[in-house]
């Protein structure tokens, strides 16, 4: 222990607030998934509430700082003789008054953006129809038999119908660059809308503490032009392509035989299972586990085998795979794409 090494308090607080400056900074970079990057009709109307806020706390500061300042350089010495005013009129005007108007504009500035993100379009041109599982989102889309996982493709500059149901707890899904928070909740289905300005992958994630792997409830937005996403739309509602090779052949064998197809659905296949995540596009996402890891060859094998070891407490218990037909496994279901 070095006690009192002489540092001042100044200088050993001067890292850990140039750290947090620069974690702040960070977070206006150019492709943050922030909501100060907008990218969509919500997240705008959410940004202008934020500046206007940003602003008047901007103001109040400056101003207290300024009175603080007079204050202290107008320091009474101990002979000063004291004016004795009244300072009822200061205090009503600059303590309440001042704050009330302030207080009542940006209500009325929320209330306003409130009504106008709760305008859903009457015709939206997809709707999609999430539910929120302990720990990852099942994506499925009106008129279409697939489903898909912890990924929603979305037009380009059409407006998309987000319907969300819960299978359990309380979750809330956001989107931070394209829209605000919206819960899921116990026996209801709550609607909200979004529309993607731009094409691009935005990120969303569980914005209420549902447990242990709240923070590995990942999502991803793909916002693409109409024709992209028609195909892919087109694909998410067909079966799964035939394997093509031996090792394909195998591996379907080994998962219709394995507790895999208990859990999971892999359309055109014998797997029918729905405790976990539909398969038939597995090998097209984004990522494994919500955001947990990346969806890559390596990856995948770990997560079969052991998928507590990298998400502790997800409901997919660790398979015993033999090592043989782990290969041939693992080309089957990166073939599902
Ligand atoms: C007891 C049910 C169960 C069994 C058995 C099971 N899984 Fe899962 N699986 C799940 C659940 C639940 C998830 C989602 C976990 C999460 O992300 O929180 C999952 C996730 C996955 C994922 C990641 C999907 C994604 O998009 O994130 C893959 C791949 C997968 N399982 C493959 C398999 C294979 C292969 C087998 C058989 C060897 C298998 N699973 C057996 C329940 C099961
Ligand atoms: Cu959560």
């Amino acid at each position: 222990m070095r006690r009192g090494s002489g540092k001042s308090p100044q200088r050993r607080l001067a890292l850990p607030i140039a750290a947090v400056a620069l974690l702040a900074l960070a977070g206006c970079a150019g492709d943050a998934p922030s909501t100060l990057n907008p990218a969509g009709y919500g997240a705008r109307r959410v940004e202008g509430l934020w500046w206007l806020l940003f602003w008047i706390s901007v103001a109040v500061f400056v101003e207290v700082m300024a009175l603080l300042a007079w204050a202290l350089l107008r320091r009474r010495g101990p002979r000063t003789r004291v004016r004795h005013g009244d300072p009822t009129r200061f205090v009503a005007v600059a303590g309440a008054g001042l704050p009330l108007v302030l207080l009542v504009t940006v209500y009325g500035f929320g209330l306003r953006d409130l009504a106008a993100l709760g305008d859903q379009p009457d015709q939206p041109a997809v709707t999609v129809e999430v539910t929120g599982h302990k720990w990852w989102w099942e994506v499925r889309y009106a008129g279409s038999a697939g489903a898909t996982a912890n990924e929603l493709h979305v037009p380009v500059g059409e407006p998309v119908r987000v319907r969300l149901r819960t299978a359990d707890v309380l979750h809330s899904f956001w989107v931070p660059q394209l829209m605000p928070k919206t819960d899921l909740i116990a026996g209801r289905v709550n609607e909200t809308w979004l529309r993607a300005e731009k094409p691009g992958r935005y990120r969303g994630q569980c914005a209420e503490y549902c447990g242990l792997q709240h923070a590995h409830m990942a999502l991803q937005v793909v916002a693409e032009p109409r024709g992209d996403f028609d195909a892919w739309l087109a694909r998410l509602s067909s079966d799964a392509p035939a394997p093509r090779t031996e090792a394909e052949r195998r591996g379907l064998t080994v998962f219709e035989r394995s507790a895999c197809a208990a859990c999971h659905t892999v359309r055109g296949t014998s797997a029918n299972g729905t405790a976990g995540p539909e398969l038939t596009t597995v090998g097209s996402r984004w990522s494994l586990g919500a955001g947990t890891l990346p969806n890559d060859r390596g990856h995948l094998g770990g997560w079969i085998v052991d998928a507590q070891n990298s998400k502790p407490g997800n409901a997919m218990p660790p398979q015993p795979v033999p090592a043989a037909d782990l290969p041939d496994l693992i080309d089957f279901l990166q073939s599902l794409k």
